[in-house]
């Protein structure tokens, strides 16, 4: 089973965000389902959001078929024809507004807590039977050296940020309708009582007698986002050396250009990651992982986790030894965004021959959630165990759509030499 949420999964929460709940309703249900919902009321529109969240949920943790080509074939065909109209729509919009984002004048050059990563050549993809279809086939890479900052975006970094800019997040922004609409079949209406305002997803374990789903263990929270990362009444005062979470991948972008970096690609993140090691399951070898090595799931997830790490979410950045490159958290503690679409089969799309510095599909598929364009996460987090995601492993890959940020998702930059 593709643990997608087993990976903690993705959650809408903004406008785009909603759409897609709403086209996944549609996709399973038929619109005419749609109608019967939306003609039942909208006393509990907070209701039906999460009810969507939880029909979206349960496509992304769907298992692909492993290994089954026809479906590899079929997706590649299907990336190149699908439309993504309303998202591209939204998308262009957020990437408009990040280029009238000003490079901080301290960070145009800067490469402080940042590492050089020698340029060299390096096999990309799965090393192990807990490898996914979409790791496959392993490939030879080449990639020119870069700058990687050393570890995740911390909350006082992107308090810099925002105060020097006035960004706000994804997260802390209002559902904008009209932004919504354009992502929604033609002729779909919005209940007089839609709430739009801001909300966001976060992790909440559960009891043993509650069915372990990410419907179940993921609580929709208004007002969670990066300075409330469990919605009101939670802060990050004293936390400014943990990352920062509730970053869509649009609010990693605008972060990067502030600082003058960027996102780094998939293949960059991957062979940062290895750090050295070019068949080897983790950063540290093939050893299994252990609480001395990552923040991450120890103990029956989502039910019980023992803490063995001593860090129930978030750890502060640093807190685990660093990797060959002199990376610290590249596993565990919060996902991470990278430049490249997803597709699925992107890999059985690479010949044999070196591929040099990759940047991505020019569009993206996901076979599990096909409505939606994604963009690549690595790394794993806090969440993660082996009898899930294991998306600690380094080549692990994990996609979630542009505008979605959650309580375990976060960035680290890149820069070009
Ligand atoms: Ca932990
Ligand atoms: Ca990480």
């Amino acid at each position: 089973m593709r643990p997608f949420f087993q990976n903690q999964g993705v959650k809408r929460r903004n406008s785009g965000a909603i759409a897609r709940f709403f086209n996944s309703d549609i996709d399973k249900m038929g619109s005419s389902k749609w109608v019967t919902i939306k003609c039942a009321g909208y006393k509990c529109m907070y209701r039906l959001i999460f009810i969507l969240f939880t029909v979206l949920i349960i496509f992304s943790c769907s298992d692909p078929s492993p290994r089954d080509k026809s479906t590899s074939t079929k997706a590649q065909t299907q990336a190149e024809t699908t439309s993504y109209e309303g998202h591209d729509l939204f998308i262009q919009k957020y990437l408009e507004e990040i280029k009238s984002i000003p490079v901080a004048e301290d960070s145009s050059s800067a490469t402080d807590m940042m590492v050089m990563i020698p340029g060299n050549v390096f096999e990309m993809g799965g090393d192990n039977e807990q490898a996914l279809p979409d790791e496959y086939p392993k490939h030879k890479v080449k990639i020119d050296s870069f700058y990687m900052d050393i570890a995740e975006v911390t909350n006082k970094e992107y308090k810099d940020f925002t105060q020097a800019t006035g960004y706000k997040t994804i997260a802390e922004r209002d559902i904008d309708p009209q932004e919504l609409l354009a992502q929604l079949p033609p002729g779909t209406t919005l209940p007089p009582d839609f709430d739009t305002s801001p909300i966001s997803l976060v992790f909440s374990a559960l009891e043993k007698s509650i069915p372990a789903h990410p419907g179940n263990w993921w609580r929709p929270t208004r007002n969670a986002n990066w300075q409330q990362p469990e919605g009101d009444g939670s802060s990050i005062e004293g936390k400014d050396n943990y990352p920062a979470v509730h970053i869509a991948w649009i609010d990693a972008m605008a972060y990067c250009k502030w600082k003058g970096k960027r996102l780094p690609t998939e293949a960059e993140w991957e062979y940062a990651a290895r750090g050295s090691k070019e068949k080897e399951v983790y950063h540290w070898g093939n050893e299994p992982i252990s609480d001395k090595r990552a923040n991450y799931w120890q103990g029956e997830f989502p039910y019980e986790n023992t803490v063995t790490d001593k860090f129930n979410k978030l750890a502060p950045v640093k807190s685990f030894p660093p990797n060959g490159f002199s990376l610290y958290d590249i596993s565990g503690n919060v996902w991470e965004w990278c430049s490249d679409w997803y597709q699925y089969d992107l890999y059985k799309t690479r010949s044999n021959d070196l591929v040099e510095n990759p940047t991505g599909p020019r569009k993206s598929f996901d076979p599990l959630e096909p409505s939606v364009p994604k963009k690549v996460m690595r790394g794993g987090s806090f969440l993660c165990n082996d009898s899930y995601c294991s998306g600690y492993r380094v080549a692990a890959r994990m996609k979630s759509s542009p505008d979605t940020g959650l309580e375990h998702t976060g960035c680290r930059c890149a820069r070009s030499l």
